[in-house]
Parts: structure tokens; sequence; C-alpha cells
């Protein structure tokens, strides 16, 4: 019997910062109805998908910056997230930003959840590569203060029995990192979910702005075809609040081809089929880690040579 995991990569549309998590929930619903009229069993939404990116502004009230974070999962608001999943037999991966209280004190998290078709919580993970920087930088036409409004996630790159698989999870920047996905693909994973936000226009960097299409799909594809995994990547996009999101939410096959892509910038669902077992003719040949992976000859090399800091 083939295992085959049918995904729908549940892309948003710009969310205001006036917008409610009511409001934001019933689109997540609507988009969750959708998938399940066209057979899903998983929708993978994305990063920090309740409220708008937070981290382009510099906010010095902390009960102000807190509203953006949930402190239950599920809370009262997200519930109806829950239920749906219950009601429609259809799991989910969802981002947002969390608050806890962990060693006497409140920890701010980048987090996102897997919840299967019974509406349990499966998997749990904290953004690890944060991206852009700690202080206000008020040169920038935006800001991207991932690195003062989050702490490093702890929960490391772990995964778990899902869906008749094994799945991971990492959260935006974490998926231009080669790392990320080898780490899950050591455990074998067979399918990643990422949820992005990621603005067109990367102040320290404007040359790589052409290029974001590219660079987004390059590292998705090659992350997928590397470690034998399904790999699905899912945008916040749009204009939201001035600033220009890429979409491009795409569902990439353990070969490295895209076999399902989102066309707008808007809520938007790409449907892909997935057989797990495809993920076997990479895993068991060119990438057969046990086989041909020399992890001892890279640390001779790395201990011979150091690292070499940037120019
Ligand atoms: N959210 C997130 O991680 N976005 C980053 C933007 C990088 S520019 C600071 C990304 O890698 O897409």
């Amino acid at each position: 019997m083939p295992r085959i995991v049918t995904v729908g990569a549940a892309q948003l549309g710009p969310i205001a910062r006036s917008d409610t998590r009511k409001q934001v929930v019933e689109r997540m619903i609507a988009l969750m109805n959708d998938a399940a009229q066209h057979g899903c069993d998983l929708v993978v939404f994305p990063e920090l998908a309740l409220t708008t990116f937070f981290p382009r502004w510099y906010i010095e009230d902390q009960a102000e910056l807190d509203q953006f974070y949930e402190r239950e999962m599920p809370g009262p608001e997200t519930q109806p997230l829950f239920d749906a999943a219950k009601r429609l037999g259809v799991g989910f991966y969802l981002g947002y930003a969390e608050l806890s209280v962990e060693d006497g004190r409140p920890r701010h998290f980048n987090t996102s959840i897997t919840v299967d078709k019974t509406g349990t919580i499966v998997g749990k993970y904290r953004k690890i590569h944060l991206p852009g920087h700690a202080e206000h930088e008020p040169w920038r036409q935006f800001q991207h203060l991932e690195k003062r409004y989050f702490e490093t996630g702890n929960l490391e790159f772990n995964v778990f029995r899902a869906f008749d698989g094994v799945i991971g999870m990492a959260i935006c920047n974490d998926r231009r990192w080669p790392e990320t996905y080898r780490v899950m693909g050591l455990q074998g994973a067979e399918m990643i979910l990422i949820g992005y936000n990621t603005p067109v226009h990367n102040p320290p960097a404007p040359e790589h702005d052409a290029l974001s299409h590219f660079h987004n799909e390059l590292v998705m594809q090659s992350g997928a075809y590397q470690n034998g995994s399904w790999v699905v990547g899912v945008a916040k996009a749009g204009v939201e609040e001035g600033v220009m999101q890429i979409g491009n939410s795409i569902i990439v096959a353990p070969s490295g081809e895209i076999v399902a892509a989102c066309s707008t910038v808007g809520d938007e669902l790409a449907i892909a089929r997935c057989d797990l077992d495809l993920t076997k003719s990479y895993k068991n040949t060119t990438f057969n880690f046990a086989k041909h992976r020399e992890p001892q000859a890279y640390a001779m090399i790395v201990e011979r040579k150091g690292a070499v800091p940037p120019a």
C-alpha cells in the first residue's frame, strides 16, 4: 500500500496589525474546508500565521508586544482550528509566537506545531535560526527584530511519527541552512514542513531582492533532494502593512522537483498527493547516508582547516 499524504500548502495573504485572531482563524478555517473538499490529509500554514509579522516594528512597550504572543495552545481563539481538524479529518501545521513561563521566567519563542486529524498536537518546534537584528536600526525602511523578540529555540530539530510517516518541522530562515534538513534527514525525515514570512526587500543586501524567489526555491529544492524528503514551504504573502512579502509557496518532491505551487500573493491552497515511499528511491541510493556519507572525513577536514572568517 503506498503511503499517500495529500497536502495543502495553505498560503495566507496579508494580515493587518488591526486584524483580530478571530478574523484570521476564520480565513484559515475556510482554507481547511477547501482542503477537506479536495481530499487533503494535512494543511500547512505560514510562520506567525495568527498575526501580522510584528518583528517589522520596534515596540518598546512589553505589554503591547506581548499581545502578539499566544500564552496557551490551543487557547480560546485558536480552539476552532483544532475543532475543524477533528471535524474535517484534516491535520495542520501552524506557526505562532509563543509566550510561556519556563524556569520561572517568561520565554518568547517563534514556534510551530503539527496537529493530527484527531485535533491532537503531535509535534512542536521552536525556531533555531533567528535572522535580523536585536537593536533598533532606524535607517531601515522596516525592522527585522527577531533577534530581539525571540529566544533561540530549545527543542532541537526533532522528527515525529504522524500521517503514516516521519515528519519534521522548520521555520522560515531555517530553510536557508543545509544543517536544518540534514539533521532531520539523518533522523529519517520523509516530509519537512516550513512556514515563512520573507520580505522581498532585504535592507542590508538589496542586491538579493531580485533573486528572492530563486533563493526560496533553491534552498527547499536542494534540501529535499539532498535528503530524499518531501518539503512543503508556505508563505504569508503580499503587501502587509506596506511591506511586500514573497508568496511562492511550494511543495517539493524528494527528486527536488516542484510539484505544486501557489500563483497569487493572497489566501490560496496548492495541493499535491505526496507518496512518502518516493523518498526510498533517494534514501536507498544516492543519499544512502549509512553507505555513502563520510562524517569522519568531514570532521578531519574542519579540524585541519578551522573556520575561515568572512573577509
Ligand atoms: N521570517 C524570516 O525568517 N525571514 C527571513 C528574512 C531574512 S532577512 C532578515 C527569511 O530568511 O526569509
